[in-house]
């Protein structure tokens, strides 16, 4: 914690990169937790692919909107208004989320990046025609939805995430790999580093001389390409960060 804060003030450019273990406090499953983790209950190639929605729609967009509804009733725990916080005491901060979430923007982060879309727009599944979030209906929990159809073209309509074997959005993607090689410290918060091409961005920052920071309770893919490791859950370890930072001590 001590080095982590002093790595901090000394920054200019700080990257934030998070995954699903950011959320896990605010009651959203993470996708690898073996207990409730969502990949625990489906096969991920099974409901997060186009081939699987164009196969069976109703039970893959039912997913979707079942998380959807879960994500609108969670509240973004200490560890999102930390860094909120430490927005305001580096010069620089971007946060590169891995999460279709939304929580990050919910609770105010000013410059966040989607890499892999969120579960909070929709669009139509041949042509991406947008397509209003407030006409999606609103299913039994846990239940198959049969997807509205897009005004434009009639296909059917899907969440604007990005499936395994989709690319990520190029701009998104490109503003991304530019921070991370420009950063003087990221930190990375609640990922496993497992799923490509994101897990690539603490490789990128370390070749680039910045220093990365793991905020995780277990060890991950990222903890080698970690100069600092913050071993605990991402709604204390964040808090005691800024903490840590504000004080000016270390901790
Ligand atoms: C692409 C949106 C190029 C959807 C997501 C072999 C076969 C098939 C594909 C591949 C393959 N090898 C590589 C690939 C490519 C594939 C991939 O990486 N697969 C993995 C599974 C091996 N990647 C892709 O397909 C990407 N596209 O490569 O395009 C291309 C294009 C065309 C043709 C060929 C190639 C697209 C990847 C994006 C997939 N979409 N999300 C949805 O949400 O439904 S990814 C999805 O899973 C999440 O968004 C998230 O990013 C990811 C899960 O990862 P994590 O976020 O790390 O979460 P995880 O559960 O794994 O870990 C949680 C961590 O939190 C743990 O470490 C835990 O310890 C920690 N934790 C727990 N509690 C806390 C905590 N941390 C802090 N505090 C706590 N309290």
């Amino acid at each position: 914690m001590r080095a982590a804060a002093r790595a901090l003030r000394d920054a200019r450019q700080v990257v934030v990169v998070t995954g699903a273990g950011m959320s896990r406090e605010s009651g959203i499953p993470t996708f690898r937790d073996a207990l409730t983790g969502l990949w625990a209950r489906y096969d991920p190639q099974e409901l997060a692919t186009e081939a699987a929605f164009r196969r069976d729609p109703a039970r893959v967009f039912g997913w979707y909107v079942g998380r959807w509804r879960l994500v609108r009733a969670a509240a973004p725990h200490p560890g999102y208004h930390a860094l909120v916080a430490l927005e305001r005491l580096v010069p620089e901060l971007a946060i590169v989320t891995q999460n279709v979430d939304g929580l990050h923007r919910r609770v105010g982060s000013r410059r966040v990046l989607e890499l892999h879309g969120s579960l909070e727009r929709f669009s139509c599944v041949d042509a991406r025609h947008p397509f209003p979030a407030d006409a999606v209906p609103e299913p039994a929990a846990d239940a198959a939805c049969e997807p509205p159809r897009c005004l434009r073209c009639g296909s059917a309509v899907r969440p604007d995430v990005v499936w395994f074997g989709e690319m990520l959005p190029e701009r998104v993607t490109a503003e991304a790999w530019d921070l991370a090689a420009a950063c003087q410290v990221m930190l990375v918060v609640g990922t496993s580093g497992l799923v490509q091409p994101a897990a690539q961005l603490p490789y990128i920052a370390r070749d680039a001389g910045a220093t990365v920071i793991e905020v995780n309770p277990a060890p991950t893919e990222v903890s080698a390409a970690a100069h600092i490791v913050c071993r605990g859950p991402a709604g204390a370890m964040l808090p005691a960060l800024v903490a840590a930072l504000t004080e000016g001590e270390s901790t």
